[in-house]
Protein backbone atom coordinates (compact mmCIF):
# COMPACT_ATOMS: atom_id res chain seq x y z
CA UNK A 1 0.00 0.00 0.00
CA UNK A 2 1.23 3.32 -0.85
CA UNK A 3 0.40 7.07 0.30
CA UNK A 4 -1.19 9.55 -1.95
CA UNK A 5 2.17 11.41 -1.74
CA UNK A 6 5.93 11.03 -2.05
CA UNK A 7 6.89 14.15 -0.62
CA UNK A 8 6.24 15.96 2.88
CA UNK A 9 7.01 19.58 3.58
CA UNK A 10 8.11 20.00 6.80
CA UNK A 11 6.67 23.46 7.99
CA UNK A 12 8.57 24.15 11.48
CA UNK A 13 11.81 24.51 12.84
CA UNK A 14 13.85 22.95 15.63
CA UNK A 15 13.62 19.47 17.50
CA UNK A 16 9.62 18.93 16.04
CA UNK A 17 11.01 19.42 12.71
CA UNK A 18 14.07 17.21 13.27
CA UNK A 19 11.40 14.60 14.25
CA UNK A 20 9.34 15.02 11.38
CA UNK A 21 12.49 14.64 9.16
CA UNK A 22 12.99 11.55 10.89
CA UNK A 23 9.99 9.79 10.48
CA UNK A 24 9.72 10.55 6.68
CA UNK A 25 13.12 8.74 6.41
CA UNK A 26 11.24 5.87 7.93
CA UNK A 27 8.42 5.52 5.99
CA UNK A 28 10.99 6.56 2.77
CA UNK A 29 9.30 9.32 1.86
CA UNK A 30 11.31 12.27 0.80
CA UNK A 31 11.06 15.61 2.64
CA UNK A 32 11.65 19.42 2.12
CA UNK A 33 13.13 21.58 4.73
CA UNK A 34 11.88 25.52 4.93
CA UNK A 35 14.05 28.00 6.97
CA UNK A 36 13.63 31.96 7.43
CA UNK A 37 16.90 33.73 7.02
CA UNK A 38 20.01 33.60 9.65
CA UNK A 39 17.77 29.90 10.89
CA UNK A 40 20.12 27.95 8.22
CA UNK A 41 22.15 25.82 10.46
CA UNK A 42 19.56 23.43 12.07
CA UNK A 43 19.83 19.86 11.98
CA UNK A 44 16.99 18.85 10.01
CA UNK A 45 17.74 20.79 7.26
CA UNK A 46 20.71 18.70 6.68
CA UNK A 47 18.70 15.49 7.11
CA UNK A 48 16.16 16.34 4.31
CA UNK A 49 16.42 16.12 0.49
CA UNK A 50 16.18 19.69 -0.09
CA UNK A 51 15.93 22.93 1.72
CA UNK A 52 14.61 26.06 1.03
CA UNK A 53 14.60 29.55 2.35
CA UNK A 54 11.29 31.54 2.53
CA UNK A 55 11.53 34.88 4.36
CA UNK A 56 13.57 37.47 6.52
CA UNK A 57 14.72 36.50 9.82
CA UNK A 58 11.91 36.32 12.42
CA UNK A 59 8.56 33.74 12.37
CA UNK A 60 6.48 36.36 11.22
CA UNK A 61 7.18 36.67 6.93
CA UNK A 62 8.24 32.58 7.40
CA UNK A 63 6.77 30.31 9.44
CA UNK A 64 3.72 31.89 10.31
CA UNK A 65 3.47 33.01 6.88
CA UNK A 66 0.59 30.68 5.49
CA UNK A 67 1.20 32.11 1.58
CA UNK A 68 5.23 31.47 1.43
CA UNK A 69 4.73 27.85 3.04
CA UNK A 70 2.21 27.47 0.70
CA UNK A 71 4.33 29.07 -2.36
CA UNK A 72 7.64 26.58 -0.65
CA UNK A 73 4.96 23.58 -1.40
CA UNK A 74 4.45 24.44 -4.70
CA UNK A 75 8.20 25.34 -5.48
CA UNK A 76 9.21 21.82 -4.66
CA UNK A 77 6.86 19.72 -5.71
CA UNK A 78 5.82 18.54 -1.84
CA UNK A 79 1.80 17.24 -1.95
CA UNK A 80 1.82 17.44 1.95
CA UNK A 81 2.19 19.66 4.56
CA UNK A 82 3.47 19.01 8.31
CA UNK A 83 3.08 21.86 10.15
CA UNK A 84 4.14 20.31 13.69
CA UNK A 85 2.97 22.22 16.47
CA UNK A 86 3.11 26.18 17.35
CA UNK A 87 3.06 28.06 14.60
CA UNK A 88 0.28 27.34 11.86
CA UNK A 89 -0.21 24.22 13.25
CA UNK A 90 -3.81 25.03 14.76
CA UNK A 91 -4.76 27.46 12.12
CA UNK A 92 -8.05 26.68 10.34
CA UNK A 93 -7.38 29.33 7.76
CA UNK A 94 -3.96 27.46 6.36
CA UNK A 95 -5.61 24.03 6.80
CA UNK A 96 -8.14 25.38 4.20
CA UNK A 97 -5.91 26.90 2.19
CA UNK A 98 -4.08 23.66 1.93
CA UNK A 99 -7.35 21.53 1.22
CA UNK A 100 -8.00 24.55 -1.58
CA UNK A 101 -4.75 24.16 -3.15
CA UNK A 102 -4.92 20.38 -3.91
CA UNK A 103 -2.53 19.43 -1.08
CA UNK A 104 -2.55 17.24 1.76
CA UNK A 105 -2.04 18.45 5.38
CA UNK A 106 -0.85 16.41 8.20
CA UNK A 107 -3.20 16.58 10.40
CA UNK A 108 -7.35 16.74 10.34
CA UNK A 109 -10.03 18.22 7.94
CA UNK A 110 -10.07 22.28 8.47
CA UNK A 111 -13.65 22.32 9.37
CA UNK A 112 -12.86 20.20 12.55
CA UNK A 113 -9.93 22.65 13.60
CA UNK A 114 -12.07 25.60 13.40
CA UNK A 115 -14.78 23.53 15.42
CA UNK A 116 -12.57 22.82 18.08
CA UNK A 117 -10.87 26.16 17.97
CA UNK A 118 -13.81 27.38 18.91
CA UNK A 119 -14.61 26.25 22.95
CA UNK A 120 -17.99 26.46 23.13
CA UNK A 121 -18.42 24.48 19.83
CA UNK A 122 -16.19 21.74 21.39
CA UNK A 123 -17.82 21.76 24.54
CA UNK A 124 -21.14 21.38 22.35
CA UNK A 125 -19.53 18.46 21.09
CA UNK A 126 -17.91 16.51 23.60
CA UNK A 127 -21.24 16.73 26.06
CA UNK A 128 -23.08 15.68 22.79
CA UNK A 129 -20.59 12.45 22.34
CA UNK A 130 -20.20 11.91 26.13
CA UNK A 131 -17.72 13.07 26.98
CA UNK A 132 -17.48 14.29 30.50
CA UNK A 133 -17.78 17.95 30.99
CA UNK A 134 -17.71 20.55 33.71
CA UNK A 135 -21.37 22.52 34.49
CA UNK A 136 -21.15 25.39 32.43
CA UNK A 137 -23.18 27.71 29.95
CA UNK A 138 -24.45 26.46 26.57
CA UNK A 139 -23.84 28.53 23.87
CA UNK A 140 -22.42 31.99 24.42
CA UNK A 141 -22.99 34.16 27.43
CA UNK A 142 -25.72 36.87 26.34
CA UNK A 143 -24.77 40.21 26.52
CA UNK A 144 -27.94 41.14 28.81
CA UNK A 145 -27.09 41.40 32.46
CA UNK A 146 -29.91 39.89 34.11
CA UNK A 147 -29.77 36.64 32.21
CA UNK A 148 -26.44 36.60 32.15
CA UNK A 149 -26.93 36.00 36.30
CA UNK A 150 -29.75 33.53 36.00
CA UNK A 151 -27.75 31.00 33.68
CA UNK A 152 -24.50 31.35 36.10
CA UNK A 153 -26.61 31.31 39.04
CA UNK A 154 -27.30 28.03 37.49
CA UNK A 155 -23.60 27.05 36.88
CA UNK A 156 -22.82 27.44 40.59
CA UNK A 157 -20.16 29.59 41.96
CA UNK A 158 -17.04 29.92 41.56
CA UNK A 159 -17.08 30.05 38.26
CA UNK A 160 -14.66 30.80 35.24
CA UNK A 161 -15.46 33.04 32.66
CA UNK A 162 -13.50 31.97 29.64
CA UNK A 163 -13.46 33.38 25.43
CA UNK A 164 -14.70 30.99 23.23
CA UNK A 165 -11.62 31.85 20.75
CA UNK A 166 -8.97 31.62 23.46
CA UNK A 167 -7.73 28.67 24.98
CA UNK A 168 -4.35 27.42 26.17
CA UNK A 169 -5.00 30.22 29.37
CA UNK A 170 -5.77 32.67 27.38
CA UNK A 171 -8.67 34.92 28.13
CA UNK A 172 -10.13 33.62 31.26
CA UNK A 173 -11.43 35.14 34.36
CA UNK A 174 -12.21 33.71 38.01
CA UNK A 175 -15.73 34.61 39.36
CA UNK A 176 -15.78 34.10 42.92
CA UNK A 177 -19.80 35.69 43.59
CA UNK A 178 -22.24 36.62 41.44
CA UNK A 179 -21.12 40.57 42.74
CA UNK A 180 -17.98 39.79 40.64
CA UNK A 181 -19.64 38.97 37.47
CA UNK A 182 -20.21 41.88 35.81
CA UNK A 183 -16.95 43.45 35.93
CA UNK A 184 -15.63 40.28 34.92
CA UNK A 185 -17.55 39.74 32.02
CA UNK A 186 -16.57 43.07 30.86
CA UNK A 187 -13.47 42.57 31.11
CA UNK A 188 -12.60 39.03 29.64
CA UNK A 189 -15.09 40.30 26.93
CA UNK A 190 -12.94 43.38 25.90
CA UNK A 191 -9.41 41.33 26.33
CA UNK A 192 -11.13 38.66 23.80
CA UNK A 193 -12.48 40.94 21.00
CA UNK A 194 -8.59 42.48 21.41
CA UNK A 195 -7.10 39.16 21.38
CA UNK A 196 -9.18 37.23 19.26
CA UNK A 197 -11.30 39.08 17.25
CA UNK A 198 -14.07 37.37 18.98
CA UNK A 199 -15.81 38.34 22.21
CA UNK A 200 -18.08 35.28 23.23
CA UNK A 201 -17.41 34.01 26.22
CA UNK A 202 -18.64 31.12 28.20
CA UNK A 203 -18.63 30.37 31.83
CA UNK A 204 -18.10 27.09 33.86
CA UNK A 205 -17.60 25.69 37.70
CA UNK A 206 -14.20 26.54 38.94
CA UNK A 207 -11.88 23.53 39.48
CA UNK A 208 -9.30 25.08 42.49
CA UNK A 209 -6.72 22.68 42.54
CA UNK A 210 -7.23 20.28 39.20
CA UNK A 211 -4.53 17.62 37.80
CA UNK A 212 -4.36 18.55 33.89
CA UNK A 213 -4.89 15.28 32.37
CA UNK A 214 -4.79 14.39 28.98
CA UNK A 215 -5.93 11.61 26.29
CA UNK A 216 -3.63 10.69 23.23
CA UNK A 217 -5.85 9.99 20.14
CA UNK A 218 -5.17 8.62 16.55
CA UNK A 219 -7.51 8.55 14.03
CA UNK A 220 -7.75 7.14 10.25
CA UNK A 221 -9.82 8.06 7.42
CA UNK A 222 -11.72 5.05 6.97
CA UNK A 223 -13.12 5.68 10.64
CA UNK A 224 -10.79 3.69 12.90
CA UNK A 225 -9.70 5.50 16.30
CA UNK A 226 -7.84 4.75 19.16
CA UNK A 227 -6.77 6.00 22.31
CA UNK A 228 -2.86 5.41 22.81
CA UNK A 229 -2.21 6.47 26.53
CA UNK A 230 -3.12 9.54 29.13
CA UNK A 231 -0.65 11.85 30.43
CA UNK A 232 -0.25 13.92 33.46
CA UNK A 233 1.18 17.69 32.38
CA UNK A 234 0.49 19.45 35.32
CA UNK A 235 4.18 20.52 36.41
CA UNK A 236 3.61 24.02 34.06
CA UNK A 237 4.15 27.72 34.65
CA UNK A 238 2.13 30.23 33.20
CA UNK A 239 0.56 27.56 30.48
CA UNK A 240 4.14 26.58 29.74
CA UNK A 241 4.87 22.60 30.56
CA UNK A 242 7.81 21.98 31.66
CA UNK A 243 7.45 17.98 32.50
CA UNK A 244 4.88 15.84 31.31
CA UNK A 245 4.84 12.03 32.26
CA UNK A 246 2.30 9.00 30.82
CA UNK A 247 0.34 7.46 32.15
CA UNK A 248 -0.77 9.67 35.17
CA UNK A 249 0.49 8.27 38.10
CA UNK A 250 -2.12 6.75 40.59
CA UNK A 251 -5.83 7.11 38.68
CA UNK A 252 -7.86 4.56 38.52
CA UNK A 253 -6.85 2.28 35.27
CA UNK A 254 -11.01 1.35 34.97
CA UNK A 255 -11.74 4.92 34.83
CA UNK A 256 -9.21 6.10 32.31
CA UNK A 257 -9.84 3.68 29.95
CA UNK A 258 -13.38 4.42 30.08
CA UNK A 259 -12.54 8.15 29.23
CA UNK A 260 -10.41 6.85 26.91
CA UNK A 261 -13.53 5.30 25.09
CA UNK A 262 -15.12 8.07 25.14
CA UNK A 263 -12.34 10.11 23.24
CA UNK A 264 -12.56 7.67 20.35
CA UNK A 265 -16.24 7.81 20.37
CA UNK A 266 -15.82 11.68 19.97
CA UNK A 267 -13.49 11.18 16.97
CA UNK A 268 -15.70 8.78 15.37
CA UNK A 269 -18.72 11.15 15.92
CA UNK A 270 -16.65 13.99 14.56
CA UNK A 271 -15.17 12.14 11.81
CA UNK A 272 -11.29 13.33 13.29
CA UNK A 273 -8.28 12.29 11.01
CA UNK A 274 -4.53 12.21 12.55
CA UNK A 275 -3.17 12.74 16.48
CA UNK A 276 -5.19 14.74 18.78
CA UNK A 277 -5.13 15.14 22.18
CA UNK A 278 -8.54 15.74 24.74
CA UNK A 279 -7.08 18.25 27.62
CA UNK A 280 -9.67 17.30 30.78
CA UNK A 281 -8.94 18.48 34.33
CA UNK A 282 -9.01 16.20 37.26
CA UNK A 283 -10.13 16.63 40.45
CA UNK A 284 -11.55 14.21 43.32
CA UNK A 285 -11.92 10.86 41.24
CA UNK A 286 -13.31 12.97 38.20
CA UNK A 287 -12.51 13.99 34.84
CA UNK A 288 -13.76 17.31 33.07
CA UNK A 289 -13.13 18.05 29.14
CA UNK A 290 -11.94 21.83 28.62
CA UNK A 291 -9.75 21.83 25.13
CA UNK A 292 -9.17 19.58 22.22
CA UNK A 293 -5.52 20.36 20.54
CA UNK A 294 -5.70 19.38 16.81
CA UNK A 295 -2.09 18.86 16.38
CA UNK A 296 0.83 16.36 17.29
CA UNK A 297 1.77 17.47 20.94
CA UNK A 298 5.33 18.58 22.06
CA UNK A 299 5.18 15.77 24.96
CA UNK A 300 3.97 12.96 22.05
CA UNK A 301 6.73 11.06 23.46
CA UNK A 302 6.07 10.03 26.50
CA UNK A 303 3.34 7.78 25.01
CA UNK A 304 5.38 6.87 22.39
CA UNK A 305 7.85 5.22 25.31
CA UNK A 306 5.01 3.30 26.78
CA UNK A 307 2.98 2.57 23.80
CA UNK A 308 5.77 1.48 21.55
CA UNK A 309 3.74 3.48 18.62
CA UNK A 310 5.64 5.76 16.51
CA UNK A 311 2.88 8.78 16.42
CA UNK A 312 4.77 11.25 14.09
CA UNK A 313 4.27 7.73 11.43
CA UNK A 314 0.97 6.88 12.27
CA UNK A 315 -0.13 10.74 11.70
CA UNK A 316 1.70 10.95 8.45
CA UNK A 317 0.47 7.35 7.24
CA UNK A 318 -3.25 8.47 8.40
CA UNK A 319 -3.07 11.21 6.54
CA UNK A 320 -1.88 9.72 3.20
CA UNK A 321 -5.07 7.21 3.32
CA UNK A 322 -3.60 4.27 4.85
CA UNK A 323 -5.21 3.02 7.66
CA UNK A 324 -3.91 3.00 11.53
CA UNK A 325 -1.11 0.01 11.54
CA UNK A 326 -2.56 -1.08 15.35
CA UNK A 327 -6.12 -1.93 16.69
CA UNK A 328 -7.40 -0.81 20.42
CA UNK A 329 -6.65 -4.22 21.50
CA UNK A 330 -3.16 -3.78 20.05
CA UNK A 331 -2.17 -0.99 21.94
CA UNK A 332 -0.62 -1.70 25.75
CA UNK A 333 0.62 0.98 28.35
CA UNK A 334 4.26 -0.67 29.50
CA UNK A 335 6.23 0.89 32.69
CA UNK A 336 6.40 4.70 33.06
CA UNK A 337 7.67 7.79 30.98
CA UNK A 338 8.92 10.89 32.22
CA UNK A 339 9.91 13.97 29.49
CA UNK A 340 11.34 16.75 30.89
CA UNK A 341 11.53 20.34 28.74
CA UNK A 342 15.19 21.82 28.39
CA UNK A 343 14.83 25.24 27.58
CA UNK A 344 17.54 28.15 26.71
CA UNK A 345 16.07 29.82 30.16
CA UNK A 346 17.21 30.88 33.00
CA UNK A 347 16.10 28.61 35.60
CA UNK A 348 14.84 30.74 38.42
CA UNK A 349 13.28 33.53 36.53
CA UNK A 350 12.43 31.71 33.41
CA UNK A 351 14.12 34.19 30.60
CA UNK A 352 14.93 33.07 27.67
CA UNK A 353 18.90 33.08 27.06
CA UNK A 354 19.83 32.53 23.69
CA UNK A 355 23.58 32.11 22.82
CA UNK A 356 26.01 29.37 21.53
CA UNK A 357 26.25 26.38 22.80
CA UNK A 358 29.87 25.82 23.40
CA UNK A 359 29.30 21.91 24.69
CA UNK A 360 26.57 19.29 23.79
CA UNK A 361 27.04 15.74 26.17
CA UNK A 362 23.56 13.79 25.53
CA UNK A 363 23.24 11.55 28.16
CA UNK A 364 22.18 7.68 27.11
CA UNK A 365 21.94 4.36 28.12
CA UNK A 366 18.72 1.79 28.43
CA UNK A 367 15.45 3.53 28.35
CA UNK A 368 16.56 7.03 27.75
CA UNK A 369 15.80 9.21 24.45
CA UNK A 370 16.63 12.91 23.59
CA UNK A 371 14.63 14.73 21.15
CA UNK A 372 16.89 17.70 20.36
CA UNK A 373 18.57 19.35 17.18
CA UNK A 374 21.56 21.09 19.56
CA UNK A 375 24.78 20.85 18.35
CA UNK A 376 28.26 22.06 19.78
CA UNK A 377 28.57 25.68 17.85
CA UNK A 378 25.23 25.94 17.41
CA UNK A 379 23.56 29.11 18.11
CA UNK A 380 20.36 29.37 19.27
CA UNK A 381 18.35 32.29 17.62
CA UNK A 382 16.33 34.85 19.80
CA UNK A 383 13.14 35.13 18.01
CA UNK A 384 12.04 31.58 18.64
CA UNK A 385 11.14 29.28 21.45
CA UNK A 386 12.75 28.26 23.84
CA UNK A 387 13.30 24.46 23.76
CA UNK A 388 15.89 22.96 22.87
CA UNK A 389 16.12 19.48 23.89
CA UNK A 390 13.30 17.00 25.56
CA UNK A 391 14.85 14.59 27.99
CA UNK A 392 12.38 11.80 27.39
CA UNK A 393 13.15 8.47 29.72
CA UNK A 394 11.35 5.40 30.32
CA UNK A 395 11.35 2.90 33.21
CA UNK A 396 9.38 0.03 34.47
CA UNK A 397 7.80 2.04 36.99
CA UNK A 398 7.69 5.82 37.90
CA UNK A 399 10.37 5.57 40.80
CA UNK A 400 12.56 3.62 38.18
CA UNK A 401 11.31 6.03 35.21
CA UNK A 402 12.97 8.68 38.28
CA UNK A 403 15.83 7.62 38.93
CA UNK A 404 16.79 6.75 35.11
CA UNK A 405 15.77 10.66 34.78
CA UNK A 406 18.27 11.57 37.75
CA UNK A 407 20.70 9.87 35.85
CA UNK A 408 20.23 11.67 32.93
CA UNK A 409 20.08 14.87 33.90
CA UNK A 410 23.14 14.75 35.60
CA UNK A 411 24.89 13.00 32.80
CA UNK A 412 23.60 15.71 30.55
CA UNK A 413 26.16 18.64 29.73
CA UNK A 414 25.22 21.79 27.53
CA UNK A 415 27.72 24.44 27.74
CA UNK A 416 27.53 28.28 26.93
CA UNK A 417 24.11 28.85 27.97
CA UNK A 418 21.57 28.59 30.54
CA UNK A 419 18.83 25.97 31.25
CA UNK A 420 16.06 24.74 33.18
CA UNK A 421 18.11 21.19 34.28
CA UNK A 422 18.76 22.62 37.33
CA UNK A 423 14.94 23.13 38.15
CA UNK A 424 13.95 19.37 36.91
CA UNK A 425 16.54 18.27 39.19
CA UNK A 426 15.28 19.93 41.97
CA UNK A 427 11.96 18.03 40.97
CA UNK A 428 12.93 14.89 40.88
CA UNK A 429 13.49 15.09 44.65
CA UNK A 430 10.46 16.98 45.60
CA UNK A 431 8.20 14.97 47.91
CA UNK A 432 5.00 16.06 46.59
CA UNK A 433 6.32 15.12 42.98
CA UNK A 434 7.12 12.24 43.75
CA UNK A 435 3.37 11.32 45.16
CA UNK A 436 1.69 12.71 43.10
CA UNK A 437 -0.16 14.74 45.71
CA UNK A 438 -0.37 17.62 43.36
CA UNK A 439 -2.45 20.10 40.75
CA UNK A 440 -1.33 22.20 38.10
CA UNK A 441 -0.63 25.17 40.85
CA UNK A 442 2.44 22.77 42.02
CA UNK A 443 5.06 24.54 40.58
CA UNK A 444 3.98 28.35 41.02
CA UNK A 445 3.73 27.05 45.00
CA UNK A 446 6.68 25.73 45.19
CA UNK A 447 8.85 28.38 43.47
CA UNK A 448 7.05 30.76 46.33
CA UNK A 449 7.81 28.81 49.12
CA UNK A 450 4.56 27.68 49.78
CA UNK A 451 5.55 24.65 51.49
CA UNK A 452 6.26 21.60 49.60
CA UNK A 453 3.97 22.29 46.08
CA UNK A 454 1.31 20.25 47.57
CA UNK A 455 -2.74 20.67 47.71
CA UNK A 456 -2.59 19.87 51.69
C1 LIG B 1 -10.00 25.77 34.31
C2 LIG B 1 -9.44 25.74 35.59
C3 LIG B 1 -10.29 25.52 36.65
N1 LIG B 1 -11.62 25.36 36.44
N2 LIG B 1 -11.32 25.58 34.14
C4 LIG B 1 -6.09 27.06 31.94
C5 LIG B 1 -5.67 26.72 30.59
C6 LIG B 1 -6.86 26.27 29.87
N3 LIG B 1 -6.51 25.18 29.03
C7 LIG B 1 -7.84 25.89 30.92
N4 LIG B 1 -7.28 26.34 32.16
C8 LIG B 1 -7.92 26.14 33.32
N5 LIG B 1 -9.25 25.94 33.21
C9 LIG B 1 -12.10 25.40 35.18
N6 LIG B 1 -13.40 25.23 34.99
C10 LIG B 1 -8.05 25.92 35.72
C11 LIG B 1 -7.29 26.12 34.58
C12 LIG B 1 -5.86 26.26 34.76
C13 LIG B 1 -4.99 25.34 34.19
C14 LIG B 1 -5.41 24.27 33.42
C15 LIG B 1 -4.53 23.39 32.85
C16 LIG B 1 -3.17 23.57 33.04
C17 LIG B 1 -2.72 24.63 33.77
C18 LIG B 1 -3.60 25.53 34.37
C19 LIG B 1 -3.14 26.58 35.13
C20 LIG B 1 -4.00 27.46 35.69
C21 LIG B 1 -5.38 27.31 35.51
Amino acid sequence: MTLTFDTVLIANRGEVALRIARACKVLGLASVGLYAERDDTQRHLALVDRAICIGPAGPGKSYLDKERVLRAANLTGAQAIHPGYGFLSENADFAQAVEDAGLTLIGPPAGIIRAMGDKIEARRQMMAAGVPCLPGTEGALPEDMAQAHTLCDAVGYPLIVKASGGGGGRGMRVVQTPAMLDAAIQTARQEAIHAFANGNLYAERFLTSPRHIEIQVLADRAGNAVWLSDRDCSVQRRHQKLLEEAPAHGLSRVAVAELGRQCVAACQRMGYVGAGTFEFLYEDGQFYFIEMNTRLQVEHPVTEMVTGIDIVAEQIRVAGGLPLSISQEQVTIQGHAIECRINAEDPQKFIPCPGTVTRWRPPGGPGVRVESHLYEGYTIPPSYDSLIAKLVVHGATRNDAIRRMKAALGEMEIGGIQTTTPLHQRLMDERAFGSSDISVHYLEKLLNGDGDGSNA
